[in-house]
C-alpha cells in the first residue's frame, strides 16, 4: 500500500536535537493503593460571630500631568497613613467599589476573606480568598475575620503597575 503523506505540504518539523538527560528517578518499595477523593470540598464555614463593622472602599483613578494615578478612597498610597483601623478578634465586612473603567484585582495581605456579596446580591462563599477581581463598575463585599495577627499590613490592587501608581492602603489591626 502506498500512503500519500501530505502531498506537497511543507514540513515544519523541529530540527533534530540530541536527547538531554534532566533527571534520574529511582522508584523503590511496594506500590501503595491510594483512594482519590470522589468530591470536591463543600461549602466553607463562615467565620463565627457577628459583623462588628461594615466599611466601603472606593477604587478610583485620576489623570495628572505625567499620566494616570490610582486611588483608594480618593487617596494615593502613603506609608505614613493608616487608612483602616480594625480590632483584633472582630469580623468586618468590606465592600470594595470599583468606579473606574477597568478591572482591579483587590488583594489583602495576611487576613483571608470570604466573598459574601456581589453588587449587593448575597453569594455563597466558595472558599477562603486573598485576592478578588473587582470588575469595572462592580462592588464586591468581603467578610474578613481579623483574628490571628495584630499589627499593620497592606491591601492593594494586584496589577502591580496600579499598586505602584497609588492603589494601596494600610490596615492596622490592634
Ligand atoms: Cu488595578
Amino acid at each position: 500500500m502506498t500512503m500519500m503523506m501530505g502531498g506537497g505540504m511543507a514540513h515544519h518539523a523541529s530540527p533534530a536535537r540530541a536527547d538531554i538527560p534532566l533527571v534520574d528517578i529511582t522508584v523503590a518499595g511496594d506500590p501503595v493503593a491510594m483512594a482519590l477523593p470522589t468530591a470536591l470540598v463543600g461549602a466553607v464555614a463562615s467565620p463565627d460571630g457577628p459583623v462588628a463593622r461594615r466599611r466601603t472602599l472606593e477604587l478610583g483613578e485620576t489623570m495628572v500631568p505625567g499620566g494616570a494615578r490610582f486611588l483608594i478612597d480618593g487617596k494615593e498610597f502613603s506609608p505614613d497613613r493608616v487608612g483602616v483601623h480594625t480590632t483584633l478578634g472582630t469580623i468586618e465586612e468590606w465592600t470594595i467599589r470599583n468606579g473606574t473603567d477597568m478591572d482591579h484585582p483587590f488583594h489583602l495581605h495576611v487576613h483571608p476573606f470570604q466573598i459574601v456579596a456581589i453588587d449587593g446580591a448575597t453569594v455563597t462563599p466558595a472558599g477562603w480568598e486573598d485576592t478578588v477581581n473587582i470588575r469595572k463598575g462592580q462592588s464586591v463585599t468581603l467578610r474578613i475575620p481579623f483574628r490571628d495577627f495584630a499589627g499593620p499590613t497592606v491591601f492593594h490592587c494586584h496589577i502591580l503597575e496600579h499598586e505602584d501608581l497609588g492603589m494601596m492602603g494600610i490596615v492596622s489591626v490592634g
